[in-house]
């Protein structure tokens, strides 16, 4: 059959308009298959800490914002009940309970997740992303025995594949209270060099244990190692005067570089990494923020938070970006409030609730432990205001940013993490169940509607923070659509529920 001019034309035409379409897309540094991606992942905030969520007592109207755009889950987990496990497996896809040594980092604490295995920035990497992380680390710097803190510190993140990097090493709550860019302390003066111990107190400077009437906040429980800046942090420093970070000043400094960041690689695809403070103690917010939540310094710090993930939205929007960026938000762990410092977070709650309806908060292995705000924006191709009830683990996002970007994993990377990319974009259900860690590593699995928590030895309660740990040394099976709020331990009326997720969990666990 003979083609006519016009069918030859038609023909020439079709594959090379979706050429053209491509490269106007990149030209604005995105394509189809490489939207930027930012992450921004807060500490310590509850499901029930933000309105899009049904929180009535404060108003987070820049999250909300996300909710309203986006699509927002109210079953997705981070995969650990404390900080440093979840960031290890949403970087790694691996659970952190399968290695050793990723509980809680100390701040002087050697890089916990491994340069010979690819993690997600050096995936996006290879995909051609510029990669950034900014804000809290808290997964370890340098060799074995810790970081040079004088020198180049490394490995750390540059290590496992971020081009950029402006951190706080650990905790605000944890020495030493420095900024690193890239491989090194920020305005660190070689005359003053800082020594860090986690051992024993170092220098002569006063200390929460010695001198507490020199602190502008006391300490609950624990921190009270060296005073920064009037609070006790855990761990000791001296030296390093001009290095020392201004808590009040924290959320700019970190926002700035957030903002900069998208602004200086608007035109090419970009990963940004952005791990805020908020809202973990010790919560010192900017004056800005201070007495505005009428709930006290930890709703200060949501108020703050919530003003830093508006100047990151406004970025993109100024930008003409925002389109073709996939935004998540979310939480490394649920809820704390006494988490050391004697701030009246609790005091000044005012009915409040920040676990919502779920029992236990961080470090439990109650459904507040893990499951957390999280929202997806994406406005070319995820369709706004919509709310999804699926099961999602932060595991998951590296499998699923992969598939988005067209990158294939190798069999030694990202062992637990799978392809939930079409739960992520509002699709059908990837996965059916979910596990869950507790402080002290007591294992939860969600299948479905029922939750089964493996019997422990462990605490029932975390006595510093007055949280309910969910430790006990019996089987626990709760029907999570009915009990929300795990009342009803059903494992003895449901033997047989109990051996299917038991056994599931073994499988994982043995995997
Ligand atoms: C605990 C700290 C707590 C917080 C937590 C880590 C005490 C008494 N408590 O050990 O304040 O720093 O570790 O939080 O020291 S996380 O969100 O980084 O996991
Ligand atoms: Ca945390």
């Amino acid at each position: 059959m003979k083609l006519t001019s016009l069918t030859k034309i038609l023909l020439w035409l079709l594959p090379n308009l979706f050429f053209f379409a491509d490269t106007a897309y990149s030209r604005q540094g995105q394509s189809k298959n490489k939207p930027n991606i930012v992450i921004i992942y807060t500490d310590d905030l509850g499901f029930g800490d933000i309105s899009a969520n049904g929180a009535t007592k404060i108003s987070t109207p820049n999250i909300d914002r996300i909710a309203a755009e986006g699509l927002r889950f109210t079953n997705a987990h981070a995969t650990s009940a404390t900080c440093t496990p979840s960031r290890f497996s949403l970087l790694t896809g691996k659970y952190a309970w399968r290695k050793s040594g990723t509980g809680i980092a100390p701040g002087d604490a050697a890089l916990i997740i491994p340069t010979d295995k690819e993690s997600m920035p050096g995936m996006l990497k290879r995909a051609g992303y510029k990669t950034a992380a900014i804000g809290k680390w808290h997964l370890g710097l340098g060799p074995k025995g810790g970081p040079d803190w004088n020198g180049d510190i490394k490995p750390g993140p540059l290590e496992i594949g971020f081009d950029y990097t402006f951190i706080m090493p650990a905790t605000a709550d944890r020495v030493p209270c420095v900024y690193l860019e890239n491989h090194r302390i920020v305005d660190l003066d070689p005359a003053d060099p800082i020594l860090v111990s986690y051992q024993n107190k170092v220098g002569k400077e006063p200390t929460g244990k010695e001198n507490p009437e020199l602190l502008t906040m006391n300490t609950s429980d624990g921190h009270n190692g060296t005073i920064i800046n009037g609070v006790s942090r855990i761990g000791w420093m001296t030296g390093g005067n001009k290095a020392r970070w201004i808590d009040q000043e924290m959320v700019n400094v970190f926002t700035n570089r957030a903002t900069n960041f998208i602004e200086e690689n608007k035109d090419k695809p970009f990963f940004l990494y952005f791990a805020t403070h908020e809202i973990h103690v010790p919560r010192i917010p900017n004056s800005r923020f201070l007495g505005k939540s009428g709930m006290g310094v930890r709703g200060d710090a949501i108020l703050e938070l919530d003003w830093s993930v508006g100047e990151v939205l406004k970025i993109l929007d100024k930008l003409k970006i925002a389109d073709n960026t996939i935004l998540i938000f979310t939480s490394d762990n649920g809820p704390v409030i006494d988490d050391g410092y004697a701030d009246k977070a609790a005091e000044l709650l005012n009915g409040h609730t920040p676990s919502s309806m779920m029992r236990g908060g961080k470090y439990s292995a109650f459904d507040a432990g893990t499951r957390v705000p999280f929202i997806v924006k994406w406005p070319a191709k995820v369709k706004g205001g919509k709310i999804s009830d699926a099961l999602f683990s932060q595991v998951d996002l590296y499998s699923s940013i992969a598939a988005l970007t067209k990158q294939k994993i190798n069999d030694d990377n990202a062992p637990d993490s799978f392809n939930c990319l079409n739960t992520l974009l509002g699709g059908k259900k990837n996965r059916d169940y979910v596990i869950e860690q507790s402080l002290k590593s007591t294992l939860g699995i969600i299948i479905g509607d029922w939750k089964y928590i493996e019997p422990s030895d462990g605490p029932r309660m975390n006595i510093g923070t007055n949280t309910e740990l969910g430790n006990n040394p019996k089987p626990q099976l709760y029907n999570l659509k009915y009990d929300i709020g795990e009342k009803n331990n059903l494992a003895e009326t449901y033997p047989k529920k109990v051996r299917a997720l038991s056994q599931k969990l073994q499988q994982v666990k043995e995997a």
